[in-house]
């Protein structure tokens, strides 16, 4: 990872922060059948001849290690990741993890090209811009399960069901396990969760996610995340979701651009980008 050199310190100092211009992006899945990948090289390029970028968050789930073994993956897609290294000579580049490649943070420290965190937090115009993937506000990840998964799937080139609730029910030591560490409370929620169908149990589970990351905003914060494949912002502009990659979702090959402490949302279509603010 690129550090900040002397000569940007001191221009940082003169004028604040308020030159940053932030682009955050999520959820491609690489190595999911959905994943929109030529898409995603092609504003790649884009970034590339955009000189008015300062950082990029990729903000997690970048590669699906829960639907490829986990080794290969990366392989496979050193056309992306040669791009995002290339990047880097002209922007800072993090790589926050989310919860199909937690397995990334374990590989910090260990030369290779790219940093990876569990969140990030960048300041701009006064403003803390706070970076998580989300599976934080999510009741069903935890860290131990997300680890487990990213080794368990072998190479089934994107056809396995890795739904996290299919998973649940499939891992019988892990459920017992996850249950025997989790509040009374929090065992009542999932087994409501369990009684309903697959897409009514999926929108009580994002809606969920959604208003556990609003309750955490600090004030003069703004808190970006992923993870639902929901993208927007909301109106008080202080929250904002990156959305997704993947040709599943309604909308889909979405970024946040972040300048003097606001969100903005767009859309990448075709070789066009697009504000979409009514999301
Ligand atoms: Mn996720």
């Amino acid at each position: 990872m690129k550090q900040k050199s002397n000569y940007t310190i001191m221009i940082y100092w003169i004028l604040g922060d308020v030159q940053l211009s932030i682009i955050a992006v999520s959820d491609l899945h690489l190595g999911f059948d959905s994943s929109d990948k030529a898409a995603f090289i092609r504003f790649l390029g884009k970034l590339q001849s955009d000189s008015s970028v300062t950082d990029l968050v990729l903000l997690g789930d970048i590669v699906d290690m829960w639907r490829r073994d986990s080794s290969g993956i990366f392989l496979e897609n050193h056309d992306v990741l040669d791009l995002i290294i290339g990047l880097e000579k002209k922007m800072r580049v993090y790589y926050v993890a989310g919860n199909h490649d937690f397995h990334v943070i374990k590989l910090q420290g260990r030369g290779y090209p790219v940093n990876f965190l569990k969140d990030l937090s960048l300041q701009q115009n006064g403003v803390n811009c706070k970076f998580v993937h989300g599976w934080e506000f999510d009741e069903m990840q935890r860290e131990h399960f997300m680890e487990s998964l990213c080794h368990s799937m072998s190479d089934q080139k994107g056809d396995r069901d890795t739904n996290i609730w299919a998973a649940l029910g499939r891992y019988d030591s892990d459920l017992s396990r996850f249950f025997n560490v989790i509040d009374r409370a929090r065992k009542h929620r999932i087994a409501e969760m369990l009684q309903l169908g697959p897409e009514e149990r999926l929108i009580e589970s994002l809606k969920g996610v959604e208003k556990k990351a609003c309750s955490t905003i600090q004030p003069k914060e703004v808190l970006i995340f992923g993870h639902t494949h929901r993208p927007f912002v909301n109106k008080t502009e202080n929250l904002a979701n990156t959305g997704s990659w993947v040709t599943t979702a309604p909308v889909h090959n979405t970024f946040v651009r972040l300048e003097g402490g606001k969100p903005k949302l767009f859309v990448f279509e075709g070789d066009e980008i697009t504000e979409r603010a009514d999301l």
